[in-house]
């Protein structure tokens, strides 16, 4: 599954939907009924906090079209709604709970207790949350002194995970005007229905990095405290010896958290040493090290990710870390894809090898594009401007390339590399040069499968333009790595580049194709900035004049762009920020004055991450603190690649701390006080959505390998399992389950890890700078 449905998605929610639910009463699509009476509640109720038995309304939300019609509390165990004044329609004072799973072939039971001070209606009714808006069942209630329980019956007709139960009391509803009208017991009980394991509550208030700090940076943690003067708090080591003390430093309320927090800097602490809490009150946070070798390991395990996800070939030991994580070759049906039919082609192609995408065993174009960027990049940066681009030397990761003389973070790069060369379009057939978008089965396989053992028919999927040039600066940048590693294939890369980039100016407006079975979309609406990175690699590698104008041309190469869509905001969909960084990393021709604009944009775009930085409870360099979209860790940990590109051009200490933020955030220092990062931290990441670490669906297979990411909060909750938690209205860095099904928020991803490997490599690379 893929992120690239959170954008449209993320602003369907909360806004008005009044104008779209004018109904009178038994104007409804779908009138169901509702009978007064004692009925036993038939199956276990779908709705969270149905009681009313909370001090907070979560994850219910009322609203009143204007204020001017009354108000809403919870109070005695019930929600109370004070109408003041007649409304118009029925939907002007509302209660929804969305979004929930309705199930084909389940039997639902609406149940609910009302009563008011004069005779009034409720109607309740169960509709989709996104247009047309359909409403699938609704029921009519007369409410009076008398608390009454009334029952209705729905039965699912479709599988639909966007649903919501709604309850108006506005309009012709309501009765005589000023009343109150108090809701109980609200349940949709579902005789099929399994209840969901929440997400565990934090261990603790006082949130850290339970991996640990760099003794010459930044040390920051945030606790989660009503109170907002400065309280104490205390450093202590393994043996429980107070070795700092101070006072927390107020934040106020963190709308991105739903906390009010307060933070503790103890940065001046340089102690090296393992088992340190940090105590506020009778809170003692999880322990964490001080110590310059705090991610010597993650920046490896972070690489032996795409080892696990390597296909076409056994994973085994030693390379594989652990016998739980061998498996035999996957799909080797690979060696020959045929064309779908929407492809139009009439050829099969060997696409066998590369890396599975994330939880499924597509591979992408797009995002295989962007991860061999950062992996390259990320040879390229410690080259030019760190001391231990060595550890990632011939024999220094753990693959059955450690003996060939090549450096192997190269030769894992190289892994994924060429399967992306293999999915360009041969010559002399049409559209010669363009590349696939994707290849990957026709219906998705269920988890766990091995990929081995999948059947399911693969193909390969139309061209796209920005597909076509993801290979063209992904080849383009390894020509120049390999140049004297490997002449003939670097020579290939650069053919492939070169031929990619001019298909691409000849069809440049091919977009992905839209949703099909078994395959993300991976859709990106502005192929502007992947012709600047391709343009800007192939320049930087060959220093022809034709790229070298293309690349000057581009709306991305101008600061008129805006820093964020220039320099910042990189992502697998937005590469412009990666044309700078290999700008800045990699010798080229544009001179003195050319160069320092891309630092200055880079530096730019760093300073308006820490920006957000300052102005979350949590540190986290998010623009929004309303919506985190699906694969939220990707923004933070590419964030901080423009942060750490930043210092390296300048050693100025706040871009490194801004990168230490963001893996304190990743590493615990958040309001679930949980690490995304498996093997990292007490509470860490253990059940992502992935076919093969699915232990939770089959104890004989693992959990996540340690250093794989996930990617985390989605506050737009977009998966069925999700759904089922009543986490609607969570604040956004909570909505996040660490759960198999939780496709949406908690599946793994190579560019995700990708990213976090730069950032591991880079923070162990300051650290032993200093
Ligand atoms: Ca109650
Ligand atoms: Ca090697
Ligand atoms: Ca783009």
């Amino acid at each position: 599954m893929k992120n690239t449905l959170a954008l449209a998605l993320a602003v369907c929610l909360p806004a008005s939907l009044a104008a779209f639910f004018t109904l009178a009463p038994g104007a409804a699509r779908a009138e169901g009924k509702m009978t007064a009476g004692e009925a036993p509640a038939a199956g276990k109720n779908m709705l969270w906090n149905g009681a009313f038995d909370a001090e907070h309304l979560r994850p219910w939300s009322v609203m009143f079209d204007s204020p001017r019609f009354g108000s809403a509390a919870v109070a005695g165990g019930e929600l109370c709604f004070k109408l003041a004044e007649p409304s118009v329609h029925p939907v002007d004072v509302v209660l929804r709970q969305r979004p929930l799973a309705i199930a084909k072939g389940h039997h639902y039971q609406i149940r609910l207790k009302a009563h008011a001070t004069a005779p009034t209606k409720v109607r309740a009714r169960l509709s989709k949350i996104s247009a047309p808006y359909t409403e699938l069942w609704s029921a009519i209630v007369d409410a009076d002194a008398t608390a009454k329980t009334s029952t209705g019956t729905f039965d699912g007709t479709a599988d639909d995970d966007s649903v919501e139960l709604a309850i108006e009391l506005g309009g012709p509803l309501t009765g005589k005007v000023p009343l109150t009208v108090c809701l109980d017991d609200v349940a949709l009980n579902d005789p099929e229905f399994e209840p969901p394991t929440p997400q565990a509550r934090p261990a603790t208030a006082v949130r850290v990095n339970q991996v640990g700090y760099l003794p010459q940076f930044a040390k920051i943690a945030t606790v989660a405290t009503k109170t907002a003067t400065p309280v104490e708090w205390q450093l202590l080591d393994k043996g429980g010896k107070v070795r700092a003390s101070g006072k927390t430093r107020p934040f106020g309320e963190d709308k991105s958290s739903g906390e009010t927090v307060q933070q503790i800097d103890f940065s001046s602490v340089t102690a090296a040493g393992k088992g340190y809490k940090l105590k506020v009150g009778k809170d003692e946070s999880l322990p964490f090290e001080i110590g310059n070798d705090v991610y010597r390991r993650l920046k490896h395990d972070a690489l032996a990710f795409f080892y696990l996800q390597r296909s076409g070939v056994p994973i085994k030991m030693p390379y594989a870390g652990s016998k739980a994580y061998e498996r035999p070759a996957g799909h080797p049906g690979d060696k020959s894809v045929p064309c779908s039919k929407e492809a139009k082609c009439d050829y099969s192609l060997d696409v066998s090898g590369g890396w599975y995408d994330a939880g499924d065993h597509g591979k992408y174009l797009v995002n295989g594009g962007y991860t061999v960027w950062a992996l390259q990049d990320e040879l390229e940066a410690l080259t030019k401007f760190g001391s231990t681009a060595g550890d990632f030397g011939d024999g220094k990761l753990s693959i059955p390339e450690g003996k060939n003389g090549k450096p192997d973070l190269l030769d894992e790069a190289r892994f994924g590399l060429e399967a992306l060369l293999k999915m360009q379009v041969p010559a002399g057939k049409p559209m010669a040069g363009m590349v696939h978008q994707k290849m990957h089965g026709d219906k998705w396989s269920a988890i766990p499968t091995a990929p081995d053992k999948d059947d399911i028919k693969r193909y390969l999927r139309p061209v796209s333009t920005a597909a076509t040039l993801n290979l063209a600066g992904a080849a383009a940048q390894a020509a120049r790595l390999w140049k004297t590693l490997d002449p003939a294939f670097s020579q290939r890369c650069l053919n492939a580049a070169e031929t990619a980039y001019a298909a691409a100016q000849k069809n440049p407006k091919i977009a992905a194709e839209p949703k099909v079975e078994g395959g993300g979309i991976y859709g990106d609406g502005d192929t502007g900035d992947e012709f600047y990175w391709a343009a800007t690699e192939l320049y930087i590698t060959t220093g022809k004049e034709n790229y070298k104008d293309d690349l000057l041309k581009s709306r991305f190469h101008a600061p008129k762009a805006g820093v964020e869509t220039a320099a910042g905001e990189l992502n697998w969909d937005h590469l412009a920020p990666a044309a700078k960084m290999s700008l800045v990393a990699a010798p080229n021709g544009l001179g003195d004055a050319g160069i320092a604009a891309v630092r200055a944009q880079l530096i730019a775009a760093a300073d308006r991450f820490l920006g957000f930085i300052a102005k979350r409870g949590y540190r986290v360099p998010m623009a929004s603190d309303l919506t985190y979209i699906w694969g939220s860790n990707s923004q933070v940990m590419d964030a901080a690649i423009v942060m750490g590109t930043a210092y390296n051009l300048t050693h100025d200490a706040k871009y490194a701390n801004g990168v230490i933020d963001c893996m304190d955030y990743l590493l615990g220092r958040n309001p679930l006080a949980f690490s995304y990062v498996a093997g990292y931290g007490t509470h860490a990441l253990r059940n992502p959505h992935h076919r093969v670490w699915a232990h939770m669906k089959d104890p004989k297979l693992p959990e996540a390998p340690p250093g794989s990411v996930s990617g985390g909060p989605n506050s737009t909750l977009q998966d069925p399992y999700i759904r089922k938690l009543g986490m609607s209205g969570c604040p956004p860095e909570t909505c996040y389950v660490d759960n198999t099904d939780s496709y949406s928020t908690n599946e793994v991803a190579i560019n995700w890890n990708a990213s976090l490997a730069w950032m591991a490599a880079f923070l162990d690379d300051v650290a032993h700078k200093k």
